[in-house]
This record gives structure tokens, sequence and C-alpha cells, in this order.
């Protein structure tokens, strides 16, 4: 095929047929299908199923049940559901003009890009559609900001933060993009080398429906560009930080009430890895721990590696200061760097690992199990319609 246009959506009911109908009526000529990636919580795939009927175009559906990385999530799906020649990512409340899907491809076949983004800000580009003064100032200051941050991936585009653009299929890694946010574009313009080539895009106001769009998006932004920036082991190195002082505090705190140090060690050293345990589930690795083992598991093989990690820690601390004559604070600085290192490859390799599809012999017992208990698992639904 040769095109597979991606519409993510969220609660898009009353948008469905009209974006079908022009579609269809854009793509005349194209060997094109439509793919809805929804997380709908209302009637919007049965809409899609009623629209997919009464027209030729081929429509699919992948319904999430549960929707893992929101909007970027839903498009990462969409784009390792196809193998057309092209993808073109739209949303689905027509703020986005159909009638420009010809002239995407058209470009990115001209012009060999891997990329083709639809900007509002070219020559006969718009941001008109984009609802209040305000909004338009802080997608233009956003817009400013990513690019200086990123001044050589994002060199090639005008509109990093477009929600509509192609993408030659093949040419991007799917694997290394963290599915978070509604900034899919940065995420896959920033964490590659690719050629990049415009088109106008003249944003229009929204057919129907409500906006997704809130303050949580802007701190997601905030918080995908820090990662994109200083990768993972920055906020997990601050984490680390925050939960040495912490430590630190508790350790002294309890000794005021008279808690003897070697039991308010402990009880510090537990709280900490609890509290780091959380934040990391929460900021650092939100992205990665659906497709890893289960909560329980993660805390265990977390738990277990830290308090390991400080016995030996202490132990070899002990060993080293007793037979050398360096300072048991540089000692400490230095194995706590080693300790950082070991633990952030431990968490990243094996405690948030992706599970391999071939489940193991515990699993399948787990899972037997689990569906004695259960009987009706909802199952994620791939349908042609
Ligand atoms: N699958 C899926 N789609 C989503 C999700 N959040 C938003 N969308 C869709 O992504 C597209 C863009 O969302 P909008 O709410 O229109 O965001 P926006 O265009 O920045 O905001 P407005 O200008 O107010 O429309 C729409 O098609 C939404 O339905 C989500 O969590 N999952
Ligand atoms: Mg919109």
């Amino acid at each position: 095929m040769e095109l597979t246009v991606i519409v993510p959506t969220f609660n898009e009911a009353p948008n469905v047929a009209e974006l079908v109908r022009r579609v269809e009526a854009a793509v005349v000529g194209i060997d094109a299908e439509v793919l809805f990636v929804d997380d709908s919580r209302d009637n919007t795939p049965d809409v899609i199923r009623e629209v997919a009927a009464q027209h030729d175009l081929p429509v699919r559906l992948i319904h999430r049940d549960t929707p893992v990385g929101g909007l970027s999530g839903a498009v990462i799906e969409g784009l390792r559901s196809t193998t057309s020649r092209w993808s073109i990512v739209m949303d689905g409340d027509l703020q986005h003009r159909p009638e420009t899907l010809p002239s995407i491809i058209a470009k990115g076949d001209a012009s060999g890009a891997d990329v083709v983004v639809a900007s509002r800000h070219v020559d006969g580009g718009s941001s008109d559609g984009l609802s209040g003064g305000v909004r338009r100032l802080v997608s233009q200051a956003s817009i400013k900001v990513t690019k200086a941050l990123f001044p050589t991936r994002l060199h090639g585009t005008t509109d990093p933060m477009s929600g509509f653009f192609g993408i030659r299929t093949g040419a991007i890694q799917l694997d290394g993009l963290h599915a978070r946010g509604f900034k899919i574009l940065l995420e896959i313009l920033a964490r590659q080398p690719l050629q990049v080539a415009e088109v106008p895009l003249v944003f229009e106001a929204r057919l129907a429906g409500t906006s997704k769009a809130d303050m949580k998006q802007g701190i997601a932004l905030g918080r995908q560009l820090f990662d994109l920036k200083f990768g993972r082991i920055s906020g997990f190195a601050a984490i680390g930080a925050l939960g040495a002082v912490a430590n630190l505090a508790i350790l002294a705190g309890l000794q005021t009430f008279g808690v003897g140090y070697l039991a308010a060690a402990c009880i510090a050293a537990f709280v900490t890895i609890i509290g780091n345990f959380l934040l990391q589930e929460r900021f650092i690795f939100n992205d990665l721990k659906h497709g890893a083992r289960g909560v329980w598991k993660r805390w265990w093989h977390t738990f277990a590696f830290n308090g390991t990690e400080s016995i030996v820690r202490t132990f070899v601390l002990w060993v080293i200061v007793e037979n050398t004559a360096l300072h048991s604070v540089f000692v400490q600085a230095a194995l706590i760097a080693v300790g950082f290192s070991l633990r952030y490859l431990y968490q990243s390799r094996i405690v948030y690992k992706k599970m391999s599809p071939e489940p193991t012999l515990d699993d399948i017992i787990e899972a037997e199990e689990a569906r004695a208990d259960e009987p009706a698992i909802p199952v994620k639904a791939t349908e042609p319609v």
C-alpha cells in the first residue's frame, strides 16, 4: 500500500464521518487506508465501524483498552502496524486538512526526505485555528525554546511540535522512542538524524468535540525536553541525590530522638529506597514500566539490589579504610559513584527491561493461575472494519 493515514483519537465521535469523507476525497488515485488508533471512552469505535461500512476507502481500527503512552503511544502503535510506503499522522478533529495529504507524499518523494512536516510557520501556513492568543504565544515560545535546545536535529523544521507529518516507512527507529505526552514528532526528530522537508499547514479550528490539550501537556513537554536533552540518567542522578540528602536528614533526625545510629541508618536506607523507587517509577522509567515485569517484582529487584549494594559498599569501605591511608569520605564518594552507575545499569537493563514476548514457564503458570481466578481477560482488538 502507498499510504496509511494514522489518526489517533480520544472521544472524537462527532468528527469521524466528516474526516473519513474528506480523506477519501483527498486520496483519490492513491492506494491508501485510514488507521484509527483509538483510546476513547465514548462511542467513537462504534462510529468508526459504522462510517467504515459506508466507504470504499479501507478503514482499520486499533482500539486500546490500556492506552499506554497517551497520544504518542497511540501514534507509535499505529506506525508499528503499517507497512505502507508512507505513514501520515493526522489529528482526528479536522484541524489538519485532509486535502494536504497528497502534497506530503509528493514533497517527500521529490525531496527524498525521511519525514515531511506540515508546518504552520512556512509560507502559506497559518495557526489561526489555534484557540486564543495565549495559546498561540505559548506555542511559538515553546517552538523557539525547543529549537534552541536542539539546533542541529531540528534544523530542518520550523514546526517540531506539529501533529501532522508524514514518515517514509522504515526510515525511523521506533524502538528508541519514548511513548509519552503529545509531542511525538519532537521525539522522532530529536532522537535520530533524519532528512526533513516541509509543506505548509493551515491549522483550522477543531470541527467538533473537546480539546485534550491542557496544563498537564505543558508539564509533559518540559519533562520530555529535559529527558531528550540530558537523558534518563540525569533524572536518575537527581533522584539519587535527593535520596542521599533525605537519607542524611532521616539519620540525623532519628538520632535526635535517641535512636541509635545503626538502627537509624537502617531505617534511613529503607525509607530512601522506597522513596527513590516511587520517584523513579513516576518520573524516570514511567514509559518503560508497562512493558516490564510487574510492579511487585520491580520493587523486590530494586530493594534487593539497593540493599545488597549498600551492604557490599559499606564492607568495601571498611576494608579500604582499614588497610590504606585513604580518607573514608573520599573512598565513600568513589564507591557511591561506582554504586550509582551499577544501580542505573541494573534498573534500566534488568528491572525495567522489556519482557520477551515468549513467556517463561513461570509466566505460563502465573497466567494459568490468574485465568482460573478471573474468567474474562479483556484483549486488545485489532480489527479491520
Ligand atoms: N489515541 C489517543 N488520541 C489522543 C489522545 N489524546 C489526544 N488524542 C487525539 O490527538 C489529537 C490531538 O488532540 P487535541 O485534543 O485535538 O489537541 P490539540 O489539537 O493540541 O488541541 P485543540 O487545538 O484544542 O484541538 C486528536 O485527534 C485527539 O483525539 C490519547 O490519549 N490517545
Ligand atoms: Mg486538536
